[in-house]
């Protein structure tokens, strides 16, 4: 069936900031504390979402959680007014109220695992939204994303959303940053390979750094998406690529059509597991592996300049593959280099294409992380929500949007500030009129 693939990207927030939040992600460790620039952040994000849109590709937008999470803090017994709610939080534990105030909603590989209708079993679009449960600033975005995928995607009849795991360790899940589709064309059967960080019911491994997914999570999403036993594989990502920096196996591999390209070091097992998903593509393509060897590209070089954590994707027209790779690739010379070569030859990415996005990598997030992969057919996309998928018209509308709302600088001890939070609130109850997402989107708007 023909289908297409589109990108739905994580809509910067007014609170963006560096709450050095994230143990094992180095980014955020080290820019915690900065000055960040949330209006230079969206604009960011938004002229990415524009230059796809541009290209060709279907671009969607995924709108900003409302943050600070008034409602987290007062389930954790702060009250009064949203005011006296702020301020008491605040005086009580300023480290909470940065962790309720996260604009991380907006790396929307993140928000979901995603299964096309032609890998189901029941013919249906299935997306898992992510618990997140590792870390305390993310754990409390998967209900507000199951209602903006909702929102996205209202037919019933096509489309299931379920509800995220339940938060526990064991079911510990990260959505599509540990998630790779391989297909032939968009629209056919293809092979899902979910990467684990560790076995909640194994050995205990130890990592310095958290193993995010586990391999309990991965199987319950494939499951209950109706995959293919035999077209779904499961990978362990290696121990020293999360202890190098790879909190996500998106940090280290990125797959589209019938290329996955990764690091050496990003599987525990890499002969076994291109086996595996060579065997789960028996009779549907050939896979196309590009592994990059640790000598060409030291991992450090590899996650400091987030080589891999770029889109790959088929623009339309041309023959081979494109990488949509961060700046920071190009400034670094390892990866540089490596792009000259990688599209020099026969291989199946053609171009490399860099975009700035360097705000949201100041806290871990590139390219990659932004944006959550969904194919549509043609009738999914019919019946998909207009008003999420963005023409010139929505850019412009909310690039105003952005100018009129945004603050310019940001810094962590801005978020116990109230008028922070009301002009958060204003803005987002602005955008739910922008993309027509209904009274009750947020929940300061439901009362
Ligand atoms: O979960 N950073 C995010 C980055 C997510 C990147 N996504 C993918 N790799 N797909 C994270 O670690 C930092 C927030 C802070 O420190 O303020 C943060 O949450």
């Amino acid at each position: 069936m023909s289908a297409s693939e589109a990108n739905y990207d994580g809509l910067i927030g007014p609170t963006h900031n560096y709450g050095g939040l994230s143990e094992g992600n180095l980014a955020s460790a080290k820019n915690a504390g900065l000055i960040a620039r949330p209006r230079d952040a969206a604009l960011q994000g938004l002229a990415k979402m524009k230059q796809m849109a541009d290209a060709g590709l279907v671009q969607g937008v995924l709108p900003p959680h409302a943050r600070p999470a008034l409602s987290e803090l007062r389930m954790m017994g702060f009250s009064g007014s949203d005011e006296e709610v702020l301020a008491n939080a605040w005086r009580a534990n300023p480290v909470l109220v940065r962790n309720m105030s996260s604009a991380s909603c907006m790396w929307a590989a993140n928000a979901a695992t995603v299964s096309p209708s032609a890998d189901t079993n029941d013919g249906r679009l299935h997306l898992t939204p992510a618990n997140l449960s590792t870390m305390l600033h993310r754990s409390i975005e998967h209900e507000q994303t199951g209602r903006a995928l909702k929102a996205a995607f209202p037919d019933e009849d096509r489309v299931t959303v379920h509800d995220a795991l339940p938060l526990q360790t064991t079911y510990a899940d990260e959505g599509a940053a540990n998630h790779v589709r391989l297909c032939a064309a968009h629209g056919d059967q293809g092979v899902e390979l979910f990467v684990y960080g560790r076995n909640a019911f194994g050995k205990t491994v130890r990592t310095d750094f958290p193993a995010r997914q586990t391999l309990q999570a991965s199987h319950i999403i494939a499951t209950h998406h109706g995959l293919s036993d035999v077209r779904t594989v499961f990978a362990q990502q290696a121990t020293r690529a999360i202890d190098a920096g790879a909190f996500h196996n998106d940090v280290v591999c990125v797959g589209a059509r019938q290329c996955l390209f990764f690091h050496e070091y990003a599987f525990e097992d890499t002969d076994a597991t291109l086996e595996a998903i060579t065997k789960a593509a028996d009779g549907l393509f050939t896979p196309d592996f590009v592994e990059v060897s640790n000598d060409e590209v030291p991992i450090e070089d590899a996650i400091k300049a987030y080589l891999f954590n770029s889109m790959l994707v088929q623009m339309p027209g041309k023959p081979r593959l494109t990488l949509i790779a961060p700046t920071e690739t190009e400034d670094n010379l390892a990866t540089r280099e490596y792009c000259k070569k990688l599209t020099g030859g026969n291989g199946p990415i053609g171009e490399v294409i860099f975009v700035d996005v360097r705000q949201s990598m100041r806290n871990g997030g590139g390219p990659a992380c932004l944006r959550l992969r969904i194919v549509l057919t043609e009738a999914e996309r019919a019946a998909a929500n207009q008003k999420m998928l963005l023409d010139n018209g929505l850019y412009t509308e909310l690039s105003a949007w952005v100018k009129k709302h945004y603050r310019e600088e940001l810094a962590p001890d801005d978020l116990g500030d109230p008028n922070l939070m009301r002009e958060s609130f204003t803005a987002l109850d602005d955008l739910t009129g922008i993309m027509e997402l209904g009274s009750d989107f947020y929940p300061f708007m439901r009362g």
